[in-house]
């Protein structure tokens, strides 16, 4: 653990930027919409500089978030990636948005295999269970997005925002903010999305292809959803329960689209924790828990070996759906009281 306050951190990540040339940029499994637009930011602010940077993630980046992308990503199993000469190693990894290492996924176990000996981990993140993991450290939990703190590098650095850069880290503001509606929205996060759209923003085509764009299958499965939502603790717990036959049977193409669905759940009046529980394998459940600011939903997530933040956090269940539920549910009335 390493205790740097940000602005330390981005001194001595510009301090040590200056010798290399190689970077490479990491950021957790099924990346959201600052895990996106944050890694991206940092590769075009980076290459501002002259650096030469690469992104690479576990899985692939949702549709909604991919006309951010001016030029690609790569997959942990690219090619490209394993057979590195000794020149094209990375000279630093800069994780983004990610509380631990672990929450990179697959990309952990090679990264040794890209990095040179001895290359820096840089941690820029918001999360209030950052372990502070790395070399240099730029974490601010009281930061509503991790693209407020990049956006505080690009300054550090001397980098102005192309409107592309703009657009990503505006996007990552405006997800990680609910569009500014959850509470974490602050003047801070309300100034970096102000000083976003003089540098070329455009919040209105942002916001559209985000949230307005949405395939049809998405509304059939929501509309399936809202009939089956059921209500414990006297309309105080709001569940909603997707096994993976609906997957299948709205999203036969497989590319299934649920992000979003859990904040349905906290729109029902009285409810103080919603819950939504998704089928990913036999056996195996994700659960997003959202909540209004009364039970901090993050220690119900940790009990199950997730995490988050207060009122938005997640954790993966294992047993049977009846077990699971109820595992969840008991837990949560613990909190409510
Ligand atoms: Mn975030």
């Amino acid at each position: 653990m390493n205790v740097m306050s940000p602005a330390e951190g981005l001194e001595a990540l510009e301090r040590a930027l200056e010798p290399i040339d190689r970077v490479l940029i990491v950021t957790h499994i099924n990346p959201d919409g600052d895990a996106v637009g944050s890694a991206l930011g940092i590769r075009g602010i980076l290459e501002a500089t002259g650096k030469s940077t690469e992104i690479v993630i576990s899985d692939s980046i949702a549709r909604k978030y991919q006309f951010l992308i001016d030029r690609p990503v790569l997959k942990f199993d690219d090619p490209i990636l394993s057979n590195l000469s000794e020149k094209e190693l990375f000279q630093m990894v800069i994780f983004v948005d990610t509380s631990e290492r672990e929450r990179v996924g697959p990309v952990l176990d090679h990264l040794h295999d890209w990095l040179v000996q001895g290359a820096p981990e840089v941690n820029i993140d918001h999360h209030v269970s950052n372990d502070c993991f790395g070399d240099i450290v730029i974490v601010d939990p009281e930061r509503a997005s991790s693209a407020e703190l990049v956006l505080r590098m690009a300054e550090t650095l001397g980098v102005d925002c192309t409107s592309v850069i703009a657009d990503q880290l505006f996007a990552a503001v405006l997800t990680d903010t609910g569009r500014f509606q959850f509470s974490n929205t602050d003047a801070h996060s309300l100034r970096a999305a102000a000083s976003l759209v003089a540098a070329g923003a455009d919040p209105s085509l942002i916001a559209r292809r985000i949230y307005f764009e949405r395939p049809v299958p998405f509304f059939r499965l929501l509309g399936h959803l809202l009939s089956t939502i059921d209500l414990y603790h006297g309309g105080r717990t709001c569940l909603m329960i997707m096994p993976r036959e609906l997957a299948t049977k709205f999203f036969p193409d497989g590319h299934l689209d649920s992000e979003g669905i859990v904040d349905y759940t906290m729109q029902v009046e009285g409810v103080e924790v919603g819950i939504f529980i998704r089928q990913t394998g036999d056996g195996v459940y994700r659960a997003s828990l959202r909540s209004r600011g009364r039970v901090d939903v993050r220690l119900i997530a940790e009990v199950f070996g997730g995490g988050g933040h207060e009122k938005a956090s997640g954790c993966e269940v294992r047993g049977s759906l009846e077990k699971v539920k109820d595992n969840i549910v008991s837990e949560v009335v613990k909190w409510l009281s």
